[in-house]
């Protein structure tokens, strides 16, 4: 084979064109470039949950739970009061629309009447602010706030009785209030006594493992109140900070299944003289005026000591809260906003009624 004769400046030449097509060619395809996105999906993965979805703090959720009843309702009252956009025979409607008592609206709308002529929409709901305060802060006032706040140096079991109608959260709400508690480091007991459903059972067993909390469970159709007087006695003898006694669900108007409340409730009297030290109504707000109803009848079997008002995202009623608590005589000690463990916060009048009214975010 004849070998090639190139010059020295030929081959400097084709030397140097081969040495572009190399530069280009890894230009194009680098070689670190697919490590590089393997890396930072791998990144994304590893960082928690919360900090890639920002948190929204309770009074940003507070204020988009109630954003309907604050919307439809309560928010506008001033608008329309100030400008005379509305009568007041309209402004009526729209509170009986929020199922406020008469009673009520009659009283605030003569106060509107006597002392809100002249004044700016922003007086106005500080009026209308001040009127609900008054009629609730009395009742706010028994809230036995230490009982709900978990505190390692006192060596107490507190037991809470959870009870209301079908569907209106009860093992929602014992599950959102198993994890917060457990995440101030308290041990919590949980007693399955809504028996007469084996899925309400693993509901509840879902939220207690996810919580890390323990569950008294026992066969489908057990008494109910057995399994209350073997939650509480585990609870006494093994030293449980909380011990929390979910129910099945009832319609107050039926008076054997009431009765059989009023037996669950005897039992772990039996065991602790001031057991249960809570019984809490979980009430639906999207109930509105029934919901006072179903409060009287309840209160009438168990003495209740206070009301978990859930649900208020989903309807413009969450204000139905001020009639209830007047009527009733019983604090609201939680209210829910949605079905997230964040979304159950201790209630706190002020600034549930400034969020209710538009007056905190001004
Ligand atoms: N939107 C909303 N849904 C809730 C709230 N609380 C509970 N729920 C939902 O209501 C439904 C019924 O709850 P559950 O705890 O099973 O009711 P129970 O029959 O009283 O035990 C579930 O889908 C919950 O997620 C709340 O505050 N807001
Ligand atoms: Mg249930």
């Amino acid at each position: 084979m004849e070998t090639l004769n190139l010059s020295p400046q030929v081959l400097i030449f084709i030397l140097v064109i081969i040495g572009i097509a190399l530069f280009f060619f890894i230009k194009k395809k680098p070689v670190g470039k697919e490590p590089e996105i393997e890396d930072k999906k791998t990144a994304i993965e590893k960082i928690p949950l919360q900090e890639v979805i920002p948190k929204i703090s309770w009074s940003e959720r507070l204020s988009l739970g109630l954003e309907k009843s604050r919307m439809d309702v309560w928010g506008k009252i001033g608008n329309l009061f100030s400008n005379g956009t509305a009568s007041l025979d309209e402004i009526e409607e729209i509170l009986y629309t929020a199922d406020i008592p008469t009673a009520l609206v009659q009283e605030l709308l003569s106060k509107l009447d006597k002392q809100g002529k002249g004044k700016t929409p922003d007086e106005i709901q500080n009026l209308v602010f001040h009127f609900m305060k008054e009629k609730m802060e009395p009742i706010q006032h028994n809230i036995h706030k230490d009982v709900f706040l978990f505190d390692d140096t006192e060596k107490k079991t507190r037991v809470f009785m959870i009870v209301g109608v079908n569907g209106v959260g009860k093992t929602t709400t014992i599950g959102k209030l198993a994890t917060k508690l457990k995440e101030q480091g308290a041990r919590v007991l949980v007693g399955a006594c809504d028996t007469f459903r084996a899925a309400a059972v693993d509901q509840l067993q879902v939220w207690c493992d996810r919580a890390g909390a323990d569950m008294v469970r026992a066969k489908d159709g057990a008494d109910p109140s057995g399994v209350a007087y073997d939650t509480v006695a585990k609870a006494y003898s093994e030293g449980y900070d909380y011990c929390l006694i979910d129910t099945a669900g009832r319609l107050h108007t039926n008076q054997n299944l009431m009765d059989e409340l009023s037996k669950t409730k005897k039992v772990m009297n039996k065991i602790n003289p001031d057991a249960p030290h809570e019984v809490l109504l979980v009430l639906d707000a999207i109930t509105g005026q029934n919901a006072l109803k179903q409060a009287q009848e309840f209160n009438k079997a168990l003495q209740l000591t206070g009301i978990i008002f859930t649900k208020c995202d989903g309807s413009s009623k969450a204000g139905s809260a001020v009639g209830i608590v007047d009527n009733l005589k019983v604090p609201i000690t939680y209210i829910g906003v949605g079905e997230s463990v964040e979304d159950l916060q201790l209630f706190e009048l002020d600034l549930y009624l400034k969020t209710l009214v538009g007056l905190e975010f001004r």
